[in-house]
């Protein structure tokens, strides 16, 4: 009985294991896409993660322009040395632009079909949008007096709807009814110095203080909110309401904008293998399943050592 768990848990990560192979070995299944010349290609060709099927009428690539007319001549061959290759010719002198490929390909090894697209290049960059980073929508500054001014308060650094970024600031002590210019400063460190600041992200509205020395200030800037509360700003307040004098520029208030990154660990760069293969993502499930296999032996040893202590 007691190896009755084991064998079983060993048995269920085989099944698993064996589910995987044919999973992943089902589809042939395009990863890449190039042109045979970078600035005047004749064809392009297809490298699938296993060898396609030559029956006819099961395979193609068909190849389009940004506004959707197909630029391939409809010609799709398997190179005869390489099966998980294919490729179609192309009408000359195309322009530069972000081309489509759709492709379709049925497996050479247990005939299921596949099919996709994917976005091709000729002579210009695509830029990826990037995912952002988890992060909170908004950071609070606290503000710290600089040169005796007896300023505090507080200022929201917010996302706004375009990913820009929204400055609440919030200040009291101030001297009834000034004016002072406000910014955001590249640097985390606050110093009593103006000349020790650092440069600025972008400026802030002007901030008035009211009869009783207390002040609000709404402003946006044009830039990244993640690209601001980063952990490496501050927003300093200064004395006069211009800097036209090195005394306006004195700093009377600053305090360090917070990272909104809700992730401690900085972000680690995608690993990408630097030979063939199919890419990393493709891989995924593979590594996936041998977990859950190692899990099922796991439960399969806790079985095992379970049955051994009720006895
Ligand atoms: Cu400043």
């Amino acid at each position: 009985m007691k190896f009755g768990y084991l064998a079983g848990g060993a048995l269920a990560a085989t099944v698993i294991a064996l589910a995987a192979v044919s999973l992943a070995s089902a589809h042939a299944k395009v990863t890449e896409v190039e042109w045979d010349n970078a600035t005047n290609p004749t064809k392009v060709t297809a490298t699938a993660i296993e060898d396609i099927s030559s029956a006819t009428g099961t395979y193609s690539l068909k190849v389009y322009n940004s506004s959707n007319v197909q630029v391939d001549k409809g010609d799709t061959t398997i190179d005869p040395n390489d099966a998980t290759k294919m490729s179609v010719s192309v009408n000359a002198g195309l322009p530069n632009g972000v081309y489509r490929v759709d492709w379709a390909t049925v497996s050479a090894g247990d005939g299921d079909g596949a099919s996709g697209s994917l976005d091709l290049p000729l002579g210009v960059t695509i830029t990826p949008s990037p995912t952002p980073p988890p992060h909170k929508s908004s950071v609070t500054v606290t503000f710290s007096a600089l040169n005796g001014s007896g300023v505090s308060g507080t200022a929201t650094v917010s996302e706004a709807d375009d990913g820009d970024t929204g400055v609440t600031v919030q200040l009291s002590g101030l001297p009834p009814g000034t004016t002072h210019i406000e910014h955001v400063h590249i640097g985390a460190a606050c110093s009593s110095q103006a000349s020790e600041l650092g440069m600025h992200l972008f400026d802030l509205d002007d901030i008035t203080a009211d009869a009783s020395g207390n002040a609000t200030s709404t402003s946006e800037g044009d830039v990244a909110f993640l690209d601001v509360a980063n952990g490496n700003n501050k927003i300093v307040v200064h004395t006069g309401p211009d800097a036209s004098t090195d005394a306006n520029k004195v700093p009377i208030a600053c305090g360090t904008i917070p990272s909104a990154l809700t992730t401690a660990a900085s972000p680690t760069p995608r690993s990408v293998p630097s030979t063939g293969g199919p890419p990393a993502d493709a891989r995924t499930p593979w590594m996936m399943l041998i977990l859950v296999g190692a899990f099922l032996v796991t439960v399969g040893g806790v079985g095992l050592t379970l049955a051994r202590l009720k006895r």
